[in-house]
């Protein structure tokens, strides 16, 4: 039996419906690799479909150094809570990705103070950390920090979607792993060869309540950033509304000299209004003008008072939305199936 070399799975040449399909004996790659490469076609989604219990389990069983890919732009949802427990003893080289997102003027010894101060409050603890991205090339720098490790083994591992296999072919100089913007495109253990190492690509681990996870795979493109954000920046007074798409929508009460920041994809439409007007226009123009929304468009409203002096309203999967100055409340309504967090800003 052979295992498909974009995503791991065993090749059968019977079942067209069943996991793994090729039409053609002898082929490297099954008939889902081959059109999500060559077509940007999704046959089926796994978003669903890998056990984390199973995929952690494996990959705490198997020797060598974590190599933990964490995506910069969705941190939080890049976390995994109690991952020393899960692997426990073992060193971990955090590898941060999609760098080439974030803007220029961010330091990245500011970078590395605010990703410590959270890996500190989510108890983890890691042997290493290398920041990288698309178009950033700093390869021995990983390489450096893995001969330090003394690695001979390395499990590249992490949330689905992180850039876990994206970062492996960059390191090989090559394109022979499946990657796309859905969310489970790796399905089972694939080895790769660079040099004297041995890299161990994993399936994702499946991430849940996110904004990814919750609209049509086909909206994946109006809120993923596909390029380097552009930030939006308001200046606000008293009261205000804002709707991004018809995903969320944040009212700001009692604002003097205040700014919001908003870091989401470039192509989200920010809409920003009246606070008075802010449900009626909710309710005439969602789904129509207010695009795209969540397949459920079931929501939940929380209500918060700033925290810190530049707090992050962070929703997982869309980016966050950086709010300083004086604020009374603020009201946020997402969709139910997706986590938010605040947090002390980022940038
Ligand atoms: N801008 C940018 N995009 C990236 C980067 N790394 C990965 N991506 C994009 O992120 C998406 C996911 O990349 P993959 O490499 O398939 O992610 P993965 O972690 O292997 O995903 P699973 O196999 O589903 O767990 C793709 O659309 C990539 O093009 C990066 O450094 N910068
Ligand atoms: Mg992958």
């Amino acid at each position: 039996m052979t295992k498909c070399k974009g995503c791991g799975v065993q090749i059968q040449n019977e079942d067209p419906k069943e996991i793994g399909y090729s039409p053609k004996a002898g082929s490297d790659y099954c008939q889902r690799c081959f059109r999500l490469m060559h077509y940007d076609d999704l046959q089926y989604s796994m978003k669903q479909g890998i056990d984390p219990h199973e995929v952690l389990a494996s990959i705490a069983q198997k020797p060598g150094v974590i190599m933990w890919v964490v995506d910069i732009f969705d941190f939080e949802a890049s976390m995994i809570e109690g991952l020393n427990r899960h692997l426990l003893g073992r060193d971990i080289l955090m590898v941060i990705t999609k760098r080439d997102l974030l803007p220029d003027t961010l330091s990245n010894e500011k970078l590395s103070r605010f990703i410590f101060e959270r890996l500190k409050a989510y108890q983890i603890t890691i042997k290493g950390l290398i920041v990288t991205g698309k178009g950033i090339d700093n390869k021995d720098d990983i390489f450096t920090a893995l001969e330090q490790l003394q690695a001979k083994d390395i499990i590249v591992m992490g949330k689905a979607n992180v850039g876990k296999s994206t970062l492996l072919n960059q390191l090989s100089q090559g394109d022979v792993l499946t990657t796309s913007r859905y969310p489970g495109t790796t399905l089972d253990l694939i080895d790769v060869m660079i040099d004297k190492y041995h890299f161990i690509d994993t399936p994702g681990i499946e991430v849940k309540k996110s904004m990814v996870m919750a609209v049509d795979e086909k909206q994946l493109k109006q809120i993923m950033p596909l390029s380097k954000i552009k930030p939006s920046i308001f200046q606000l007074s008293k009261y205000q509304a804002f709707i991004l798409g018809g995903l969320v929508m944040i009212k700001l009460y009692g604002c003097e000299h205040t700014t919001a920041v908003f870091y989401v994809g470039n192509q989200l439409k920010i809409h920003r209004t009246k606070l008075e007007n802010a449900d009626e226009q909710w309710q005439k123009h969602l789904g129509k003008l207010y695009v795209p929304v969540t397949i459920a468009q079931k929501y939940t409203q929380t209500k918060v008072s700033k925290r810190y002096d530049k707090m992050d309203i962070v929703i997982d999967g869309l980016g966050w939305i950086c709010i300083s100055g004086n604020v009374q409340n603020i009201v946020v309504q997402y969709p139910s199936e997706v986590n938010i967090k605040f947090r002390k800003a980022a940038i």
